[in-house]
């Protein structure tokens, strides 16, 4: 039991060791949203890991700020949350918000793992059986000028250990890049994610990708084109990857019903928190159907909270739960996410995150902070 004294917001500006680059825009910035909230039991950390522009998703930073500053953090400012308070039914008249939602949602998890001494991996974990001590990890390669940059980048993350590489595309990087990497490649665990770029008449086009071997097809088409993807998936042997059309668990149920695809990508921000994410991995072990943890270019909080989900049953593939130094050069927490050699990463085991906040990094790339109570 705890009782909520404050929720604060801090926006970062983390510059990214490398340019990302996806069907939707490019980026040599992270924006991101790190909350934290004090309680008379100590704090906790989240991460709204939106981006500056509406690009992936309709939230943006500027959304981010104004719900949690108008709508979420008012509430909860001053109320007492208890072991039965279900942290998924917070703001029942709330509507939409995702990004809002799951970064202050992972405070309140974090604070109530710390107040009972036990990681987080072990509360995500339930009602199943204890969490993995590491999670296999692959590594998301943006769209790069050239298909002989793309094989040097491609060859480095495999050296480093990376367990899956999935690669963008769009209309004109596509079949050539993806071809040139299988070839350099062969036993590459390899995917593909276009970020909705194409249109449903561009199947013909792009069935030369079904002869790669690719682990996924993410997200070809737009987001409301359900039933295009079903259509899609019918002529597929590639299993086809959700991403952006699975807002809710409504839409995971509904996919899968319509056979729109084999896979879930979950990204616990893009769902609206760990509440849903975990009802949405039930369904996902409960059908038998494949699934792993993608990633919003998020900071080491929003990472450690990712690892921790993607530690738990139910997680079929590798994640997009690549080490810091894949995003930046230092990191919000101590210590940052490290790949091993083996391709994993070492789910922490102390209290919460189980990670340290680095408070001269946090205070080093914020660009404003927001106070609430
Ligand atoms: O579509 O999976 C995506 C990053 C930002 C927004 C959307 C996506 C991505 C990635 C990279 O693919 C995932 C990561 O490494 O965090
Ligand atoms: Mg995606």
């Amino acid at each position: 039991m705890f009782r909520i004294a404050e929720v604060a917001c801090h926006h970062l500006r983390l510059p990214l060791v490398t340019p990302f680059r996806t069907s939707f825009g490019r980026e040599t910035e992270k924006d991101t949203v790190i909350v934290r909230v004090r309680t008379d039991a100590g704090e906790g950390f989240g991460e709204a890991p939106a981006h500056a522009a509406p690009g992936y998703i309709a939230d943006t930073v500027e959304t981010v700020w104004a719900t949690t500053r108008d709508w979420l953090a008012p509430p909860l400012v001053g109320a007492t949350i208890d072991a039965g308070t279900d942290l998924g039914a917070l703001w029942p008249r709330v509507r939409g918000h995702a990004l809002a939602r799951a970064g202050l949602e992972a405070a309140l998890w974090d604070i109530r793992a710390r107040q009972a001494g036990r990681p987080l991996a072990a509360l995500y974990a339930e009602p199943h059986g204890p969490p993995a001590a590491a999670i296999p990890v692959g590594v998301s390669v943006g769209i790069q000028p050239d298909v002989g940059r793309l094989v040097e980048v491609v060859r480095g993350y495999v050296a480093a250990g990376y367990r899956r590489v999935k690669c963008k595309i769009e209309p004109g990087w596509d079949l050539e890049p993806l071809t040139r990497i299988r070839r350099e490649c062969p036993a590459l665990a390899l995917a593909a994610d276009a970020n909705g770029a194409y249109r449903p008449e561009d199947l013909d086009a792009l069935r030369p990708l079904d002869d790669l071997g690719l682990q996924f097809l993410e997200q070809p088409l737009p987001p409301d084109h359900v039933l295009a993807h079903a259509r899609w998936q019918e002529r597929l042997r590639t299993p086809i990857c959700l991403d952006e059309s699975l807002p809710t668990l409504q839409a995971v149920r509904e996919a899968l019903e319509a056979g729109a695809c084999r896979m879930v990508n979950l990204k616990p921000p893009r769902v609206g928190g760990m509440t849903v994410a975990r009802a949405i991995r039930d369904l996902c072990l409960s059908r038998g159907v494949r699934l792993w943890c993608g990633g919003m270019l998020e900071s080491g909080i929003g990472r450690w909270h990712n690892v921790a989900l993607a530690a738990g049953a139910g997680f079929t593939d590798p994640g997009d739960l690549s080490a810091s130094d894949r995003y930046v050069t230092e990191d919000v927490t101590d210590p940052p996410i490290r790949l091993r050699p083996d391709g994993t990463v070492a789910v922490p085991t102390g209290p919460g995150l189980g990670a340290a906040i680095r408070e001269d990094v946090l205070a080093r790339y914020t660009v404003r902070t927001l106070r609430v109570g």
